[in-house]
C-alpha cells in the first residue's frame, strides 16, 4: 500500500485554503516535528530519571507541574519561535499568554493555544497522555505583538485544531475544518503517515467515560443518566454500556472518536466552573468531534460558541457521538 506521509498529505492539501501561501502547512509541520520530539521523550521518560516525576512547581491551575510537562511546553514553544509561523502562544504551563518578541515572529499570521502534555499525572504509570493544539489567525496587526484578544476568540474561529497521542503507538490526528485526518507515526521512518484517513465518529456507541467518583457532587441528572441509562441492559441490547475512563482526556477521546462513546467532565462541588479548560482542551477536541460528525456541549451550551473571557478558563464538557450527547443533556434540568 502507497504510504502518504503527513507532510506529503499536508502539501497536497494546501490548496483547499484560498489565498493559502504555506503558511499553515508549515505550522502544522512545525507541530508535527515538535511531537516527535516529545514522542521520544515520553517513550524514554522512564530511563531517564531526569526526565520523571515532579518539576518542583506547580502551574497556574495549581497542580503540580511534571518535569515532562515543563519540557514538552518548550519543545512546543522553541519550535514555534523558531518557525516564523506564530507571532505568540497561550499554554496551560504559563500563567499568561506569551507574545514572541522577535520581529521575525511578529511578523506571524497565528497563533497556537496548546496543552503540551495533558493528563500528565499518567506520566509515571506508563499510561497513555496526549498533546492538544488549537490554530488561530491572529486578530491583531501583522508586524505587531500579540494581543490577549488574538488569544480569547470562539472556537467557531479555529483554523485548525488537533492532538497528538503518545499511546501504544503515537498518532497525530488533526483537522483544518475539512474533515479529519489520522496518521500514525513510523518511528523506523521517523514519519507521520495516514493511517485513518477522513475519520467519522459513529453517531453512538456503547462506553461512558467519566471520573465516577464525582457522581455525588455534580448535579442528579448526571447520576440519573449514569445509573438510570448506562448501567442498564435497555431495551434491544444484550448488557449495559461499558465504563471505559483512562484519566487522560485524549485517550478517551480517540477512542471515541474511533469506537463511539461519551466522555463528560461536569461541574462539582469541587469544580464549579468545570475542569477542563475551554481554550486549549475543550475548542480544539470540540472542533475534531464536529467534524467528524459528533457533538461537544457543556451539557447546556455547543462548546465552539463561547466566547472566552479568561486565558484558563474551565467549562463542563460532555464530547462524543451525537446521540450520546444529546442523550445525556436531555437528563439535565
Ligand atoms: P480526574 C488530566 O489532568 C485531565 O485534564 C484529563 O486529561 C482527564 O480526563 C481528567 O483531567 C482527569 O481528571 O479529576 O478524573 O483525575
Amino acid at each position: 500500500m502507497a504510504i502518504t506521509t503527513l507532510h506529503e498529505f499536508i502539501m497536497d492539501r494546501q490548496a483547499d485554503f484560498k489565498y493559502a501561501s504555506g503558511e499553515l502547512s508549515r505550522l502544522l509541520s512545525d507541530i508535527a516535528i515538535a511531537s516527535k520530539v516529545v514522542s521520544k521523550d515520553v517513550r524514554r521518560a522512564g530511563l531517564m530519571e531526569d526526565i520523571l516525576g515532579a518539576h518542583g512547581s506547580t502551574n497556574v491551575q495549581g497542580e503540580e507541574q511534571q518535569k515532562l510537562d515543563v519540557i514538552a511546553d518548550e519543545r512546543f514553544i522553541s519550535m514555534f519561535k523558531a518557525g516564523g509561523e506564530v507571532c505568540g502562544i497561550a499554554s496551560e504551563e504559563n500563567d499568561d499568554f506569551m507574545p514572541f518578541d522577535s520581529e521575525f515572529s511578529q511578523k506571524g499570521k497565528y497563533v497556537v493555544l496548546f496543552d503540551p502534555l495533558d493528563g500528565s499525572s499518567n506520566i509515571d504509570v506508563n499510561v497513555s497522555i496526549g498533546t492538544i493544539f488549537s490554530i488561530y489567525r491572529r486578530k491583531s496587526e501583522i508586524g505587531t505583538k500579540a494581543t490577549l484578544e488574538d488569544m480569547l476568540q470562539c472556537g467557531d474561529e479555529q483554523i485548525a485544531a488537533g492532538y497528538v497521542l503518545y499511546g501504544s503507538s503515537t498518532m497525530l490526528v488533526y483537522t483544518t475544518g475539512k474533515g479529519v485526518n489520522g496518521f500514525t507515526l513510523d518511528p523506523s521512518i521517523g514519519e507521520f503517515c495516514l493511517s485513518h484517513p477522513n475519520m467519522k465518529m459513529p453517531e453512538t456507541g456503547r462506553m461512558y467515560a467519566m471520573n465516577e467518583g464525582n457522581i455525588n457532587i455534580c448535579e442528579s441528572g448526571i447520576k440519573d443518566y449514569i445509573e438510570t441509562y448506562c448501567q442498564q441492559t435497555l431495551e434491544g441490547a444484550s448488557r449495559p454500556y461499558s465504563g471505559r475512563y483512562i484519566g487522560s482526556l485524549v485517550a478517551d477521546f480517540h477512542r471515541n472518536l474511533i469506537k463511539g462513546g461519551i466522555y463528560i467532565y461536569p461541574d462539582t462541588t469541587t469544580d464549579p466552573e468545570g475542569k477542563l479548560r475551554l481554550l486549549y482542551e475543550c475548542n480544539p477536541l470540540a472542533f475534531i468531534a464536529e467534524q467528524a460528525g459528533g457533538l461537544a456541549t457543556t451539557g447546556r451550551h455547543r462548546v465552539m460558541a463561547l466566547q472566552p473571557t479568561r486565558l484558563h478558563q474551565r467549562i463542563p464538557f460532555f464530547v462524543g457521538s451525537k446521540k450520546m450527547v444529546e442523550q445525556a443533556m436531555s437528563f439535565l434540568k
